[in-house]
Order: structure tokens, then C-alpha cells, then sequence
């Protein structure tokens, strides 16, 4: 249903300043000034019939830049990479229908690994919903599952106070994406405006911050009476901008400390008393530490299936389990934890650190030693020892490790897709600070490694993004090669081509007897062409000797995207590795295992 002629001729005539209507604004430009007053800077869509009057009030105004992608999934990703690197909510901008529907990956994505996002979404007008109207789709109930929170706004009076909620909803507590449903009439019709709302009150919502005094003190009892202590802490670390917090607690103790996935960079992966990440590709020394600890910290992690293994194998061992989360529902969810500390991880740790300062009982030093002395005979299994002198093929290992030997003092930003690719980056490039590792691990999204990068650079232009990918899931988003073009956010992209979509051939190679059901890939294109078609620089890598060359030719091109396809082994596979069903310690360490 289109806006009536009768409408369109009222707000002209609004717009013109005619009658007493000056201090009125349309729905959309109340939303543009909404934006403006969160800080907005950028904002990544994709224009379309039900959104073309915020595009108009974008096309008015200049302090919001609106990046156009090429594909609404990559829109969404590029907000969530921007969110994921700055700590800012990401804004992204989609019409109704198949816009939106295009934009559920990218929304699923950001809920699972608790990202800050507003998404607005165009909608039919008001009294074209539920009509089969054209390009219509019942946002809400489609989004409800993957978002943090979701509003259609039927009145344009409410589209300032809806703005403010969203952003507010969206980056406190536990962060996620929320969407704005705003139908066409609404962001047509115009409204006395008298600013924008300076707070925000919701009655049913009011995440903790602080977390119980009294369970933080239980928690330092048990902390300071461990004898075999270990720190494992998560995304949350990240979310909420707690590493100096963390360091400074794990210096003190001197504990040992592990990262989940999400959690990379959150304490610095160079240091002794980091054991690598822990889980399903995890460590020896760190997945062995989880299973055989007696106290357990838990910070902003949520003991997800892929770091837990099989649960009855990890509740063999005794161990008490501190969990401090910002959401409750996190805890206990699934294990059962002894002490629960609801509330946000900067908080908490500041105050654990000022009582462990004040507190006469130190940790059990003789205790320590013995537990280190057990986890350094761990390390010392050297478990992401591979093939590194290989003189014929390039082990998809000796890139990331290349690179992060060349790169590791410089200003870098990593971003991954799915599948081996990803845990290699994971495992061999050492992330020291926080938000420099940017993937999805909750959703597992083949096709965020190239949009993540471009809304990093468009944050980070100074700095050197990294994309390490595959040559499946760079397919996936690859369409965006020319928004990087137009937009000038030069990207390097190493993809680890091994003709396969690797991490599927190899559970078929461990789980399914070596039947490689679909998961080889013919029929490739060029890669080398298809970046230059793009307008940016290809490179074909074979040799192992040719792999730092390559890299630093790339790093020189600063100003140039390239597409650097690495023909890597095909036949590698990612260990350690945890088999489905098992528990974290029994892991299979090289092919030798299988
Ligand atoms: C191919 C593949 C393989 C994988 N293998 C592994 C693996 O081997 N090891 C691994 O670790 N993961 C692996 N993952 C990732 C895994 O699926 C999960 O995404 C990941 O383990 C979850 O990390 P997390 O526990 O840190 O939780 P996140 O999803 O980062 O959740 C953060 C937690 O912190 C809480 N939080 C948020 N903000 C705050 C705050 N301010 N204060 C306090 N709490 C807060 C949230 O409520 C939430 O509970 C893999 C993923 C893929 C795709
Ligand atoms: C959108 C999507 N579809 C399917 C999958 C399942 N999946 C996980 S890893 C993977 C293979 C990825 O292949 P490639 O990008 O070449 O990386 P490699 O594992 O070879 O390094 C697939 C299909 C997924 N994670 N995401
Ligand atoms: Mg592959």
C-alpha cells in the first residue's frame, strides 16, 4: 500500500513551512536526528521502497555517513565487525520484505555472540500490515528468536523514545542486537519534534551492574584457599571492557588463565601464565587445567558446549565453580555452579582486586607451584607443533603464523570466516589485545570474514585489517569486494584455499569413515581475476617460500585491497581436536590419533 496523494500533498506543504507547522518533522527525520544524537558516525544498508523516506532524510543531512553493501546480510555483518572492534552499537539499515529477510543471518549472528546492535528495518505502511501486502513480512515475529529485543513503531510520536530504548537496550547488560520495525507512514508522517529524550526509564528492565559483596567474598575465600586454581574467562571480558581488570587480578594471583574463543586478546596470549584457548580445538595444557582444577573462576563465559565437551565426562571431576556473569540466565544454564555472581565483569573484578589487596590470606604458594609444575609437563607436549619446514606445500598453519610474526608489533586487526581457517587463526596468531580477533562463534557464519574487515577499516583506518578466510565461506559475502572498492577501505584477504570446504571433510575424514559427501569444491574461479575485476590486487601463492613475500608486497600496497589466494594443503586437518560426544581431555593431538 503506497502513502496516499492526499498525504503526500499535506506534507509538502508542511515541509514548505506553510500554516504553523515549522517545528515539525517527518518520522524519518526524527530517526535521522535520533542517530545523530547517539554518535552515530556510520550506518551500513541497502535502500528499498519501504525505507526511501529515511533514505531522503539521510540524503539531507552529512554527519552520519551511510555505507551502501551490496547484499543486506553484509550490512548487518559490517555493523556487527564495526561494534565488535570500537565497543560502539553498530547501525545498520534495511527495507521490508526481503531486506529484512536477507539481514536474519547477520542479526542471528550478532545475538549469539552478544554484539551491540540497532538494525532498523522498513516496514509496509501501518494499515497495510497483515495484507500480504507488497514486500511485507512480519518483522517481529521473524526476528524474535535472534534479537536482544524488538519494536514496530505504529506512531511516529514514539519513533525518538523507541530510538533511545534501543540503543539503551542494546548496549547495556548483556549486549545484543535490537530492531526497529518503522512502517512507511510512520517515517513519512510528520510530528511537533522537541528533541531528543536525554534518559531512558524501562521498569521491566534494569540489568545489575554491581555484582553481591557478599558472594564476591566467598568467591576470595575459595579463590585464595585453591590449591589447583584456574581462570577461564570468555567474551564477556571483551564485551565488557575489563582486560586491565583481569590482568591485573591473574598478576596478583598468579593463577593460570585461559580464553574461550570469543575471548582471545582479553588476557595477553604471550604471557606465561596464558595456556592458550581451551575447548574443542583447544590446548592440552588448557583443556587439561579445566578438567582437573579444584576452583574455578568463570568470567564473562558461558561454558558452551564446544568448551565443556561432554558434560557428564567434565562433571566427573570435583570442582567448585565461581561463574560471574551480567546475565543471570547464563548461570547454571549449563553446569551447575556453586557460587553465582550476578553483575557486570569490571565491576566485579575491581571490587575482588581491592579485597584481595586488603586481605591478610595469601594464595597457597607450595599448592601453586606443584599445580604449574603439573600444567608446564601439559605444555610441554608442544600440541600445536606441525609440519613447519615443509619446503613443498604451504600448511595453511605457516601463514597464520608468518603473519602473525610480521604483524604482531604493528596496529592489526583479524578478522576470520568459518571453518579450519578460522581455528588456525585462533591457535597460531597470538592475540595480545582486546578486540583485535574479530569472528562469529556463537552463529558459526561462513561469509562475516570480508564485511567484519570493511567495518573495522571504515572504524580504523589507520590500522591494517586482516581477513584470514577459506575459499568457501569467502564466496559467501564476496560480493562486497565492490563496496570496498567504493568506499576505499582497503582490506588484505588471506584466503587458505584448500579446495575444500575443509572443516566439513574433515569431521567427514574423523566421524563418517572418509565418505566426503559435497564438501569438495570444483569449479573455483579465479580468484587472482576475479579481485582485479573487482578492481583490486589478486595474488596466487603455491610455495611455502613465496608465503612472506607475498604478505609483505601486500602490507606495502596500503592503499590497495588484496586477494591473497594461499593454495594450502588440502588434506590438513585442525588438532588437537575433541570429537563430538567426548570429554575435553581426550583429544585426538594428529593423525596419528585417528
Ligand atoms: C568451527 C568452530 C569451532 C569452535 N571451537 C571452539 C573451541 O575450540 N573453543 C572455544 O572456546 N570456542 C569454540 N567455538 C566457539 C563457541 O561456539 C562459542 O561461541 C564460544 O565458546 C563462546 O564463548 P564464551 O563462553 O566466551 O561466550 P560469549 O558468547 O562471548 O558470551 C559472553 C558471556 O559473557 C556474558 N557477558 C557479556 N557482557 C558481560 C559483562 N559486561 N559482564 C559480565 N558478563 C558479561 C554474557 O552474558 C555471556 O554469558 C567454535 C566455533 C566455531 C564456529
Ligand atoms: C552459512 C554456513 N553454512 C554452512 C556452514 C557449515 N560449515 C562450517 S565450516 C564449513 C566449511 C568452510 O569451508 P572454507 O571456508 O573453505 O574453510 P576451511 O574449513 O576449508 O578452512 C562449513 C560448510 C556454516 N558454518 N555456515
Ligand atoms: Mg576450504
Amino acid at each position: 500500500m503506497e502513502i496516499s496523494k492526499a498525504e503526500l500533498a499535506s506534507a509538502a506543504a508542511a515541509s514548505s513551512g506553510a500554516g504553523n507547522t515549522t517545528q515539525e518533522l517527518m518520522g524519518a527525520e526524527v530517526l535521522v536526528k535520533a542517530l545523530q544524537a547517539e554518535g552515530v558516525q556510520y550506518i551500513w544498508g541497502y535502500p528499498g521502497g519501504a525505507v526511501l523516506y529515511i533514505y531522503d532524510a539521510f540524503y539531507k543531512q552529512d554527519t552520519i555517513q551511510h555505507v551502501l553493501v551490496r547484499h543486506e546480510q553484509a550490512a548487518v555483518h559490517a555493523a556487527d565487525g564495526y561494534a565488535r572492534a570500537t565497543g560502539e552499537v553498530g547501525v545498520a539499515l534495511v527495507t521490508s520484505g526481503p531486506g529484512l529477510t536477507n539481514a536474519v543471518t547477520g542479526i542471528a549472528t550478532a545475538y549469539m555472540d552478544s554484539i551491540p546492535m540497532v538494525i532498523i528495518s522498513g516496514q509496509v505502511p501501518t494499515a497495510a500490515i497483515g495484507l500480504d501486502a507488497f514486500q511485507e513480512c512480519d518483522t517481529v515475529g521473524i526476528t524474535r528468536p535472534i534479537v536482544k529485543h524488538n519494536f514496530l513503531v505504529k506512531d511516529p510520536k514514539d519513533l525518538a523514545m523507541t530510538m533511545k530504548k534501543a540503543f539503551h537496550i542494546a548496549r547495556s547488560g548483556r549486549p545484543g542486537p535490537v530492531v526497529v520495525d518503522v512502517p512507511k507512514d510512520v517515517s513519512f508522517k510528520k510530528i511537533p519534534y522537541s528533541g531528543y529524550p536525554d534518559k531512558v526509564e524501562m521498569r521491566s528492565y534494569n540489568p545489575v551492574r554491581k555484582g553481591h559483596g557478599g558472594q564476591i567474598r566467598k568467591a576470595l575465600q575459595l579463590l585464595l584457599a585453591a590449591k589447583r586454581p584456574y581462570i577461564y574467562t570468555g567474551g564477556g571480558v571483551l564485551l565488557g571492557n575489563a582486560t586491565n581488570e583481569l590482568r591485573t587480578l591473574v598478576d596478583m594471583l598468579g593463577y593460570p588463565v585461559t580464553n574461550t574463543l570469543m575471548g582471545l586478546g582479553a588476557y595477553p596470549a604471550s604471557d606465561r601464565k596464558f595456556l592458550g584457548m581451551l575447548g574443542m580445538h583447544g590446548t592440552i595444557e588448557a583443556n587439561n587445567a579445566m578438567q582437573n582444577c579444584d576452583v574455578l573462576l568463570a568470567v564473562g563465559a558461558r561454558f558452551d558446549d564446544r568448551v565443556i565437551g561432554n558434560p557428564k565426562h567434565f562433571a566427573q571431576n570435583e570442582r567448585k565453580i565461581i561463574h560471574v556473569d551480567i546475565d543471570p540466565s547464563s548461570i547454571s544454564k549449563r553446569v551447575k555452579v556453586d557460587i553465582p555472581i550476578v553483575g557486570d565483569v569490571k565491576d566485579v573484578l575491581t571490587e575482588l582486586i581491592s579485597m584481595i589487596r586488603e586481605s591478610t590470606t595469601k594464595p597457597d604458594a607450595g599448592a601453586l607451584a606443584d599445580w604449574w609444575k603439573t600444567i608446564e609437563s601439559w605444555r610441554s607436549r608442544d600440541c600445536l607443533k606441525y609440519d613447519r619446514d615443509n619446503k613443498d606445500v604451504i600448511k595453511p598453519q605457516f601463514v597464520v603464523e608468518t603473519l602473525w610474526n610480521m604483524t604482531k608489533d604493528a596496529d592489526t586487526y583479524i578478522t576470520s570466516d568459518v571453518g579450519q581457517h578460522q581455528m588456525w587463526a585462533a591457535q597460531y596468531y597470538r592475540f595480545d589485545e582486546p578486540r583485535r580477533w574479530i569472528n562469529s562463534g556463537g552463529l558459526g557464519t561462513m561469509g562475516v570474514g570480508i564485511p567484519y574487515a570493511m567495518g573495522i577499516k571504515l572504524a580504523k583506518p589507520d590500522s591494517e585489517v586482516f581477513t584470514i578466510t577459506g575459499e568457501g565461506s569467502v564466496q559467501m559475502c564476496i560480493q562486497e569486494l565492490s563496496t570496498c572498492l567504493q568506499y576505499n577501505t582497503p582490506i588484505k584477504i588471506c584466503s587458505l584455499n584448500n579446495r575444500y570446504l575443509g572443516m566439513v571433510r574433515q569431521w567427514q575424514e574423523i566421524e563418517y569413515s572418509g565418505r566426503y559427501s559435497h564438501s569438495y569444491m570444483d569449479a573455483l574461479p579465479n580468484f587472482v581475476k576475479l579481485a582485479e575485476a573487482y578492481g583490486h590486487v589478486g595474488m596466487l601463492i603455491e610455495r611455502p617460500q613465496d608465503v612472506e613475500p607475498a604478505l609483505r608486497e601486500a602490507r606495502k600496497l596500503k592503499d590497495r585491497t588484496v586477494f591473497m589466494d594461499f593454495r594450502t594443503d588440502p588434506t590438513e586437518n585442525v588438532f588437537p581436536m575433541v570429537k563430538a560426544g567426548m570429554g575435553i581431555t581426550e583429544m585426538l593431538l594428529g593423525s596419528e590419533d585417528l
